[in-house]
């Protein structure tokens, strides 16, 4: 009885994963990368920023449609939290219109950059779709 009960529970636990999984699903062909700037550049003013993606679509936020999302920008942010939403700031650049390119006014000095894509939530894929962090200095 008591094997069957704990056997009920595990079952249960697990529902309560699957229910708590709030990602979409991404096409393991889906891949997000940098067309500009090519790492290591070094840039005078402002970066342009070429956002390429393939085996997705890109589709603007709150738009739910199989295979696609939109693009995010880390900058000089590391980590991110692949179960909620990504935040809006400056370490965390959304481009919920669907574009896939950009300018980012950045201070002089090294920075990292990275793609992220994030479905209608603004939360990333599972699995997540992310590009190589590329390092651009500006001049
Ligand atoms: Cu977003």
């Amino acid at each position: 009885m008591q094997r069957l009960l704990i056997a009920a529970a595990a079952v249960s636990l697990a529902t309560i994963a699957v229910a708590q999984d709030i990602r979409t699903p991404a096409p393991a062909a889906g891949k997000v990368y940098f067309i500009e700037p090519k790492n290591g550049a070094e840039i005078t003013g402002p970066v342009v920023v070429k956002m390429g993606l393939s085996g997705m679509g890109v589709a603007p936020a709150g738009v739910e449609k199989k295979d696609t999302g939109h693009h995010h920008i880390l900058v000089n942010q590391a980590k991110f939290d692949g179960m909620a939403p990504l935040p809006a700031d400056d370490k965390h650049r959304h481009f919920g219109n669907g574009q896939t390119e950009t300018s980012l006014a950045l201070p002089a000095g090294k920075h990292t950059l990275q793609l992220v894509l994030g479905d209608h939530n603004h939360i990333p894929h599972n699995p997540p779709v992310t590009s190589e962090v590329i390092t651009v200095t500006v001049k």
